[in-house]
C-alpha cells in the first residue's frame, strides 16, 4: 500500500526507536524530565524564543496558544481555511469561548489589509479581536508557504493593533526547507509559534510551542487542564530530537516527490493539480470522472491510499516512507484507475 494520506502516517525508524529505548526519563509534571527539558530549550533556541514547551498533538498547541491569548468573547483572525479553524473539533469555541473572523485569500494566505478588515472597532456590540492565527506551511492551501516579508508585514500591523499573533508550524520546518531560512525568519513576528514533530519530521507522537516566558508559564498551566500533562514523556522528547537532527534536510526529498506526483497527475486527463509547494498535493478530480470519494476507493483498492477532501477534490502528502519509485507506481495506478472509468 501507497499510504499518500498525510504524513501523520509515518512510523518511526528503527534508530528512532532505538534512541526512544534509551532515552533518560523522569516526571515531566514535576519537570524531572531531563530529556524533555533539554527538547524544550533547543526548540525555544530553534524559534527565538524565551521557553518552549512539549505537548502530545498539533491540536493542543493551537489550543493552548488561543486559550493563553484570548479571553471568552474575543474573535480571532484566520483565514477560511485554517486548521484550527476547520479540523479541531470547534475547540476554540468550546475551550476558549472564542468566535472567528475569517478572511479569504490565495491558498490559504492574506494581506495586511484583509487582515485590517477583519478586526473589529472597539465597541461594546462587537466581539473583542484579540488574536491573528497563521499557518505554515498552510495544509488546505495545498502545502502552500508564506513569504517571510508577509508574515513579518502581518505581524506589524496585528502587533500596532494590540493583537497577538500566533502561527501555527505544524509544518514550519517544511517552510523553511522550501525557501531556505531559519524559523526564526517567521517566529520573530509571531507571539507563539507551534512545531508538529509527528508530520513531516516522522516522530509518533508529539508537538511543541515556543514563546515568552510568560506565556509558558500560562500555557503550563493550559496544557495540564488540557490533560496534557505528561509524565515519563522523555521517550518521546527523545523521538522529536532524533527528528531535528535527521528528519529536516531530507523534507527536501519529500518536496521533490511531491513535485514528481504533481507533474505526473497534471498530465492525467480530467485532474487538475494544485501546484504543490512542499509536500502536500492536491488535484482536483473533472466531474465526468464521478466523485473524488469513489476514485479515492478504487485507488485504495488498487494499492493508493489518498483523501478525498471534498466532493471533488482528493490529496496525497509525500513523507519519510515514500519514495519517488512509489510516487511513479501511485501515478501509473491513478492513470489507469482515470482510464477505466473514462
Ligand atoms: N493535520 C492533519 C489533519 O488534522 C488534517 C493532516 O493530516 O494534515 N496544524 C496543521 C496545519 C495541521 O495540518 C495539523 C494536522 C494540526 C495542526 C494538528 O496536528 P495534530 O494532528 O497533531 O493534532
Amino acid at each position: 500500500m501507497i499510504d499518500l494520506r498525510s504524513d501523520t502516517v509515518t512510523q518511526p525508524t528503527a534508530e528512532m526507536r532505538r534512541v526512544m529505548a534509551e532515552a533518560v526519563v523522569g516526571d515531566d509534571v514535576f519537570h524531572d524530565d531531563p530529556t524533555v527539558n533539554r527538547l524544550e530549550k533547543r526548540v525555544a533556541e530553534l524559534m527565538g524564543k524565551e521557553a518552549a514547551l512539549f505537548v502530545p498533538s498539533g491540536t493542543m498547541a493551537n489550543q493552548v496558544a488561543v486559550r493563553c491569548h484570548t479571553a471568552s468573547g474575543d474573535e480571532i483572525v484566520c483565514h477560511r481555511m485554517s486548521h484550527v479553524y476547520l479540523y479541531e473539533g470547534g475547540a476554540p469555541a468550546a475551550i476558549s469561548g472564542c468566535s472567528f473572523a475569517l478572511v479569504d485569500g490565495d491558498r490559504g494566505m492574506f494581506d495586511v489589509a484583509t487582515m485590517r478588515q477583519a478586526v473589529r472597532a472597539d465597541n461594546p456590540h462587537f466581539p473583542r479581536t484579540s488574536l491573528v492565527v497563521l499557518e505554515n506551511t498552510q495544509n488546505r492551501g495545498g502545502g502552500a508557504v508564506w513569504a517571510v516579508d508577509a508574515v513579518a508585514a502581518i505581524g506589524a500591523a496585528a502587533h500596532e493593533l494590540g493583537l497577538k499573533v500566533h502561527l501555527d508550524g505544524a509544518r514550519i520546518m517544511n517552510a523553511c526547507v522550501a525557501v531556505g531560512v531559519k524559523p526564526t525568519a517567521y517566529a520573530a513576528h509571531a507571539d507563539s509559534v507551534s512545531i508538529c514533530f509527528s508530520k513531516g519530521l516522522g516522530a509518533p507522537i508529539g508537538s511543541a510551542i515556543a514563546g515568552s516566558a510568560a506565556f509558558i508559564a500560562k500555557a503550563m498551566r493550559v496544557r495540564k487542564m488540557l490533560g496534557g500533562g505528561m509524565r515519563q514523556v522523555g521517550i518521546l522528547a527523545a523521538a522529536a530530537e532524533y527528528a531535528l537532527d535527521h528528519h529536516v534536510e531530507r523534507l527536501a526529498e519529500d518536496h521533490a516527490n511531491a513535485r514528481r506526483l504533481g507533474a505526473g497527475l497534471a498530465a492525467i486527463a480530467g485532474l487538475t493539480v494544485v501546484d504543490p509547494e512542499t509536500n502536500i498535493v492536491y488535484f482536483d478530480v473533472a466531474g465526468e470522472l464521478g466523485p473524488a470519494s469513489a476514485l479515492a476507493e478504487r485507488l485504495r483498492m488498487a494499492g493508493v491510499w489518498m483523501l478525498a477532501t471534498g466532493p471533488q477534490r482528493i490529496r496525497a502528502v509525500t513523507h519519510l516512507h515514500i519514495s519517488a519509485e512509489n510516487v511513479d507506481d501511485a501515478v501509473r495506478i491513478v492513470g489507469e484507475e482515470v482510464a477505466r472509468r473514462g
